[in-house]
């Protein structure tokens, strides 16, 4: 059954708070995109979340500690709500050996499972099944009100994983929230090559979940439709899923111009952008002033200069001297030292 409950109203400090994890997100992927093209990314690509901040802040404020969250290469924003720092996010992609990856990865795959937060494989659904596994060995361990979250865009609900992922979780009833964004495009490949049904939340009846559809620009929307989908799972409900539709407003990654996105969809309601959108719902509930979101901002701007200052002075890892468990916690490998 698909849900129709609307949105509860939401007080100003759950907005705002979200709302600042957004703004931190878009500037460190601004800063992201700037480092990459001056070529001081070394670990290869670098993957926006613009247009789908909204979204993603809201998978990342619902939960709590003691949850599951696998996040996928558009999720900064969820990243920070969940607790990832900015330093930890700068010394991943700019290969420190302080970073939680110790400098192995580059990117995007990176976490801290320890803290219920899983370094991703793939983008394409392989974090189903494992974020399933965890769920699954917290229930053998007897532990219940725990939520698991992922994350997947449209052309990853085309895939085997996919499939397995959610009919597993739905014939075991599991506590999943399956976040999928919408946006319009696979890479190149647009939703019409992607899938025939009408929309992605009709597949929640053939698994079993509970449905869920939001627009994905409005963080109102997003959080209210979150929170309820968390709250359902942590409740014993079953398995959620929310599809949230906007546009992707950038290209796949910083090395992508976008040049085949359809114009018309940037001009209609999908394209609009959910920063914008936010903000102007703060000005209009008087929440806060004209000159205090240009200071929040500047805030944003000067926690990430200063941790690329911090984490540009840090060594990268030396082979020679290190074993090659990729995770700082290497208690977490086979035959791992604590
Ligand atoms: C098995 C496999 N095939 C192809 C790729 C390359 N690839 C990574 S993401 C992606 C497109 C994903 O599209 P979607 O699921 O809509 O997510 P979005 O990029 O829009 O967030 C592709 C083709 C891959 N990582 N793995
Ligand atoms: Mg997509």
């Amino acid at each position: 059954m698909n849900s129709v409950v609307p949105a509860p109203l939401l007080a100003g400090g759950e907005f705002l708070r979200a709302f600042r994890w957004l703004v931190q997100a878009r500037v460190l992927d601004e800063k992201l995109a700037a480092l990459y093209r001056a070529g001081k990314i070394p670990g290869g690509g670098v993957y926006l979340g613009k247009g789908q901040e909204a979204l993603s802040v809201s998978v990342g404020v619902s939960l709590r500690q003691g949850d599951v969250y696998a996040p996928l290469i558009r999720d900064g924003a969820g990243r920070l709500a969940f607790g990832e720092t900015v330093v930890d996010a700068l010394r991943n992609c700019l290969g420190s050996q302080l970073g939680p990856m110790r400098g192995r990865d580059g990117n995007v795959h990176r976490g801290r499972p320890r803290d219920g937060y899983l370094p991703m494989i793939s983008h394409l659904g392989a974090m189903i099944p494992v974020v399933n596994g965890m769920l699954m060995a917290k229930r053998f361990k007897g532990q219940s009100g725990m939520v698991g979250a992922t994350c997947l865009g449209d052309g990853g609900t085309s895939t085997g994983a996919f499939h397995e992922g959610m009919n597993q979780a739905g014939v075991e009833r599991l506590p999943l929230v399956m976040v999928v964004a919408d946006n319009q495009y696979a890479y190149s490949t647009p939703t019409s090559r992607q899938f025939a049904c009408r929309s992605l939340v009709d597949r929640a009846v053939g698994y079993g979940f509970t449905g869920h559809v939001v627009d994905g620009t409005r963080l109102e929307d997003c959080l209210g439709v979150l929170g309820e989908a968390v709250g359902l799972a942590r409740a014993g409900k079953g398995p959620q899923l929310v599809v949230a539709s906007f546009l992707r407003l950038c290209g796949h990654g910083e090395h992508d111009d976008a040049s085949y996105i359809d114009p018309s969809l940037k001009q209609s309601a999908l394209g609009r952008d959910c920063l914008e959108l936010a903000q102007a719902h703060i000005l209009e509930k008087g929440w806060a002033s004209s000159q205090e979101l240009v200071e929040w901002r500047s805030e944003a701007v000067m926690t990430v200069e200063e941790a690329v200052a911090l984490v540009q002075k840090e060594p990268g890892p030396d082979p020679y001297a290190e074993q090659w468990c990729a995770l700082q916690t290497t208690r977490l490998s086979e035959g791992g030292a604590s």
